[in-house]
């Protein structure tokens, strides 16, 4: 092998090098003077690497988890000490729940000061211990090559996941001669002949099996393979919560999604079902309806469970046959199973099932009537036909969000961005990062009002760095979520769940966006295209009334069934 090339400069140049080396695209930041030697040095890339300023390390966090989605690559945050490390933390910990791959560049007072508890010094490894797959402080500046190295092979191998590196003030100004790196390889596992052998064999003996997609680590290639598969053996494909555009939403064979407000028919497939075939997703909460799809710990169903980690599997379920496998590994060997699949003839038992699936999905996804002006569901469906199919959708967490699972359909690889973490506040940030990465693919922010304010501010973030993004914001003045729960425990003691607020379409326009409010049904299409060629970020602020609380129940209905089953004032 021939000798690696040096690099060399201080800490803050030798780092950024290695960003560009590993291929970064950009870094999302709030600067802080701490390291204000890696933005001087990202100064000298700035045609390798853009950097995305933003408004609040939430913004930066969550961009940069965005970008992990949307790319595969880890997403770099840059952010100062304390206060801006503590600021991005809901990302880090999105970032875990959804098995992104991230980075943090976080900055640390100079070395000869640690453990006094110098401004705002905290120690890292603690304070983001069980949020990230790996944290580390780089006190040697002919290292930085050889910890960078680590991080990105930490964050995109096995389950991806967040990585922090802290970066002492005074290391990022030594001078130093370091050994150059290469760009990382992701290291993934693959299954076994024996196992893939049993796979078949299994699915070949079922009657009613169902395949559940889902989780990090897919690639267009991977899900194509997946498509493959899924026809040769004609299964019905549901997704899991918050990764339903790995499969065509509107092909035949798409059965929905295993979230929060699951279609109750797909919830009693998936009980019903013989073989349960769950390929990427963690069986959690919210794609195991609360652990009652399956029976914990040994499901009724045969469990053949794939999962980029090893130790994801076995956790909660002991799965018939688990299988450690990356996506793109196990879908290229299963798009092959195709000739495997004859030995049942070509005919399958379970034929006219996965057609039922489709029936059943269609009618859960078929508009609903709602009292009042403003019809929801059929404003979605209007978005989705206005929508070109590579057009993204982000969203963040509330009672909004289930409409729009529920009625939009996802029909490309990574148009939709949303938490599995159930982080409010995500919307905004993602459309930022996706719009910034993808100029020409529409880019809308579906977002609830409470959910809204909390990044608001990065509407700045896409005005200065001209990012035309549309966001949709539905709402209703409440935390509807939460007012949803506190009627069914504690009906008609409403208590901190009413929201003031501000006035969203001169909020947008003191920002220098365009905004418009929508309060009928009819007058969403014609501002939706306004929006969309404004030329500038745009909001439609969605007046949907709070009575509205889902899709098929009001408020009303909420508390008076909890008054009649004697609710008053006690959690049930
Ligand atoms: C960061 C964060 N804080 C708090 C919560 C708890 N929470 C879940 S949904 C919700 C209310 C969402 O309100 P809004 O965005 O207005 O949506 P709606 O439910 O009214 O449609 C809250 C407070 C959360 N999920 N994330
Ligand atoms: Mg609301």
């Amino acid at each position: 092998m021939p000798p690696s090339p040096t690099l060399s400069g201080s800490g803050a140049q030798i780092l950024v090098q290695c960003l560009v080396t590993q291929g970064v695209k950009k870094v999302f930041c709030v600067p802080g003077e701490s390291h204000l030697g890696v933005i001087d040095a990202l100064y000298d890339v700035r045609e390798k690497i853009s950097l995305i300023v933003c408004r609040h390390e939430s913004g930066a966090s969550n961009m940069a988890d965005a970008y992990g989605k949307l790319t595969g690559e880890p997403g770099i945050a840059l952010v100062s000490r304390g206060p801006g490390a503590t600021n991005a933390s809901i990302g880090i910990h999105t970032a875990f729940q959804d098995s992104t791959p991230l980075i943090l560049l976080v900055g640390q007072v100079q070395r000869d000061f640690i453990e006094r508890e110098a401004f705002q010094e905290i120690d890292f490894r603690r304070m983001f211990g069980q949020m990230a797959k790996w944290v580390a402080q780089i006190d040697e500046a002919k290292r930085v090559p050889e910890y960078l190295s680590h991080a990105f092979h930490c964050a995109t191998s096995g389950r991806p996941g967040p990585v922090v590196l802290a970066l002492p003030e005074d290391m990022l100004g030594d001078e130093a001669q370091a050994p150059a790196v290469p760009h990382y390889q992701r290291v993934a596992a693959s299954p076994s002949s024996y196992q893939l052998a049993r796979l078949v064999d299994l699915l070949s003996r079922a009657q009613r099996p169902i395949l559940i997609l889902g989780g990090s680590g897919w690639t267009p290639d991977a899900c194509e393979n997946i498509r493959r598969f899924a026809e040769a053996w004609r299964l019905p494909v549901a997704c899991a919560f918050r990764f339903q555009d790995l499969f065509d939403n509107e092909h035949p064979q798409y059965a929905g999604d295993v979230g929060i407000a699951i279609n109750p028919k797909l919830a009693q497939r998936i009980q019903e079902a013989d073989v349960a075939l769950v390929i990427g997703p963690r069986l959690g909460e919210m794609t195991t309806s609360g652990y009652t799809l399956f029976e914990v710990p040994v499901p009724r169903q045969t469990l053949i469970q794939v999962h980029a980690g090893a130790e994801e599997l076995g956790r909660v379920y002991a799965a018939q046959l688990p299988i450690n496998s990356g996506m793109p590994e196990i879908a290229a060997l299963l798009a092959e199973t195709r000739a495997l699949s004859q030995i049942v003839g070509g005919t399958f038992p379970w034929a006219a099932e996965t057609e039922k699936a489709r029936a059943d999905y269609l009618a859960w996804n078929a508009p609903v009537q709602v009292e009042g002006p403003l019809q929801l569901a059929e404003i979605l469906k209007q978005l989705r036909e206005r929508l070109p199919a590579d057009a993204i959708v982000c969203n963040g967490a509330g009672n909004f969000s289930a409409w729009l699972h529920r009625f939009h359909r996802y029909r490309g690889f990574k148009s939709q961005i949303g938490p599995t973490s159930g982080a409010m506040g995500y919307g905004l940030p993602a459309a930022v990062a996706a719009k910034a990465l993808h100029p020409d693919r529409a880019v809308v922010a579906y977002v609830g009002d409470g959910d809204f304010l909390m990044t608001g501010q990065e509407l700045a973030t896409a005005v200065h760095h001209r990012l035309p993004l549309v966001i949709l914001l539905v709402n209703n003045g409440i935390y509807g979520t939460i007012r949803m729960h506190q009627e069914r425990s504690y009906p008609a003691r409403v208590y901190g769940t009413t929201l003031t607020n501000p006035d969203f379409v001169a909020y947008a326009r003191a920002f220098g966006a365009f905004g418009e409010t929508v309060e009928r049904t009819e007058q969403f299409a014609p501002a939706f295209d306004r929006a969309l060629a404004a030329g500038v970020p745009a909001l439609l602020e969605l007046r949907l009334p709070a009575e509205v609380i889902t899709p098929t129940t009001t408020i009303s209905a909420i508390r008076e069934h909890a008054l009649r089953r004697g609710g008053s004032g006690k959690a049930s």
